[in-house]
C-alpha cells in the first residue's frame, strides 16, 4: 500500500519544481534517473562487457583513450564538405570531419575529459544537453565560460551520474552554428541495465536545412521554408537501411536539433513503446504504445520494440513536407488547371520547359526533370516495384530471419500471393462493385 507521503511525493514529481520544493524537499535527488549512487567510485565502462554499443547509421562513434581511469576524447570543430545524398553536397560545420559529429558513448559512473579544439572562423563552445554536471562545464558562452576562440582548445571534465539519450551542440551563435550542422548525440548506458536485453540500438539526429537549389551553403537564417530534411544529416536515398534480425529487440533513439520543427517519426509494420526522454528512462508502468513518436525540438525520445515482422518497413517523418527533397518546394499549384497548349507557347522562350503538376505530383522525382547542378530532385529513388516516392527524412527498416550483421540484405522477397496488385473487372463484377 502506498503511504500518504509516497502519494504526495509522486504527485509533487509530476507537478514540477514548485510543488516539489513545498512538499518533498528531501526526495528531490531521488527524482534523478540513476541506477548508481551519485558518489559511487566505479571502473570505466567497457564496450561489450558493460554495454551493447549503439549504431549511428551513416555515422560513427567517437573513440576514447583511457588515461588513469578517465575516458579522454577529442572533438575538433571545423568546416566539413558534407554529402546529404548522391548529387547534393554542401559546406557545413561539424566535428572531426563530419556532421553531425561522432556519437559520444559512455557509461553511467564514467569520468570523461573532452578536449574541444576550435578550427572555425569564429568562437564556439559545447553544451552537453541534458547531462547533469557542474555549472562551469555546461558550455554556455558568456554565462558559464569564455567562448573558445579560433585556434584554442578547451578542456571539459565531468563524471556521468545518470543514463539516457543526450545530445551536444554549441551555445555560441546558436542559429548559425547549429543551423550549419554542429550537433551530435551523447549516449549514456546504465551501469546496471534493467529490462530485456537490447540486440540493436540505433541512434538518429533529426535536422532540417535550407539549401537553395544549385548552391552549396545552407542558409542558417531560414525560419520557415526548409527543403532538406535529414536523419543523421542524410536525405533519402542517401540514408542507410536499418537492418534487424527477425525477433531482435530493437531500440531507436531520436534527438531533434532542427531550427524550428518537431518531427513525428512513424515506423511501419511494428508497434513500439516510448521508453525514455532526455531526462532518462520512463518507468515500465508509464510507457505507452505508439506507431509514431513525436520528437520535439531540443528533445530526445527512445523507443523499443520487437522486430517480429519480416519485410521492408518504411520509417519516416509523418509531416508530408518532410518526405520531400529540394525541388518539391515552392512550386506553383496547377492541380486541376487546363494546361493544354501552354508548353507549345512557352517552348520558343524556354526550350526545356515542361508543365507539371496538373494531375498531381507523383512521379516527378523519376521524370529526370532537369535540376540545377548540386541539387536533389523532388523526392525518392528506385525501389523493387518502381520509384519510391519519398525523400528527405525517410529510410527503410529491413527485418529478416537469420541476419547476423548490419549489411543491407537487398529488397524483401515477399511470399507468393502476399503483395497487393490489380483486381480484375470480373472479380469486381462478381462482388457487385462498380469497375472504372
Ligand atoms: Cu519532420
Amino acid at each position: 500500500m502506498p503511504t500518504r507521503r509516497d502519494i504526495l511525493t509522486s504527485t509533487a514529481v509530476l507537478a514540477g519544481g514548485a510543488m516539489l520544493s513545498r512538499l518533498a524537499p528531501a526526495r528531490a535527488a531521488d527524482t534523478m534517473p540513476t541506477t548508481l549512487p551519485i558518489d559511487a567510485d566505479v571502473d570505466p565502462g567497457v564496450p561489450g562487457r558493460d554495454y551493447t554499443p549503439v549504431v549511428t547509421p551513416n555515422n560513427v562513434t567517437l573513440p576514447y583513450k583511457l588515461v588513469d581511469g578517465v575516458k579522454v576524447m577529442h572533438l575538433i570543430a571545423e568546416e566539413v564538405d558534407h554529402e546529404f545524398a548522391p548529387g547534393l553536397r554542401a559546406k557545413c560545420w561539424g566535428y572531426n570531419g563530419r556532421t553531425p559529429g561522432p556519437t559520444i558513448e559512455a557509461v553511467e559512473g564514467d569520468r570523461l575529459r573532452i578536449f574541444v579544439t576550435n578550427r572555425l572562423p569564429e568562437p564556439t563552445t559545447i553544451h552537453w544537453h541534458g547531462v547533469l554536471l557542474p555549472s562551469g562545464m555546461d558550455g554556455v558562452s558568456g554565462l558559464t565560460q569564455k567562448p573558445i576562440a579560433p585556434g584554442e582548445t578547451f578542456r571539459y571534465e565531468f563524471t556521468l551520474r545518470q543514463h539516457g539519450t543526450q545530445m551536444y551542440h554549441p551555445h555560441f551563435d546558436e542559429m548559425t552554428q547549429v543551423g550549419l550542422g554542429m550537433m551530435g548525440m551523447f549516449i549514456i548506458h546504465p551501469r546496471r541495465p534493467e529490462g530485456p536485453r537490447i540486440d540493436r540500438d540505433f541512434v538518429f539526429m533529426l535536422s532540417e536545412w535550407r539549401i537553395r537549389p544549385g548552391t552549396s551553403r545552407p542558409d542558417p537564417t531560414e525560419m520557415t521554408d526548409f527543403n532538406v530534411l535529414t536523419f543523421n544529416h542524410r536525405a533519402y536515398p542517401g540514408t542507410d537501411a536499418l537492418v534487424a534480425r527477425l525477433g531482435d529487440r530493437v531500440r531507436m533513439r531520436f534527438g531533434n536539433l532542427s531550427a524550428m520543427d518537431h518531427h513525428p517519426i512513424h515506423l511501419h509494420g511494428h508497434r513500439f513503446k516510448i521508453v525514455g526522454t532526455d531526462a532518462g528512462p520512463i518507468p515500465a508502468s508509464a510507457q505507452w504504445p505508439e506507431v509514431t513518436v513525436l520528437v520535439p525540438v531540443g528533445s530526445t525520445r527512445a523507443v523499443e520494440f520487437s522486430a517480429d515482422n519480416s519485410g521492408d518497413w518504411a520509417m519516416h517523418c509523418h509531416m508530408v513536407h518532410h518526405m520531400m527533397n529540394q525541388m518539391g518546394h515552392g512550386l506553383p499549384n496547377l492541380l486541376g488547371v487546363n494546361t493544354a497548349g501552354i508548353d507549345d507557347k512557352i517552348a520558343p522562350l524556354l526550350p526545356s520547359y515542361m508543365t507539371m503538376g496538373e494531375t498531381g505530383m507523383g512521379g516527378m522525382g523519376e521524370m529526370g526533370m532537369s535540376v540545377p547542378r548540386n541539387s536533389l530532385p523532388m523526392r525518392g529513388g528506385p525501389g523493387p516495384f518502381g520509384y519510391i516516392d519519398m525523400g528527405g527524412m525517410f529510410t527503410v527498416l529491413k527485418v529478416r530471419d537469420g541476419i547476423t550483421g548490419y549489411d543491407d540484405p537487398g529488397w524483401y522477397k515477399h511470399p507468393d500471393g502476399s503483395v497487393a496488385g490489380p483486381a480484375s473487372v470480373d472479380e469486381l463484377k462478381t462482388l457487385g462493385l462498380s469497375a472504372p
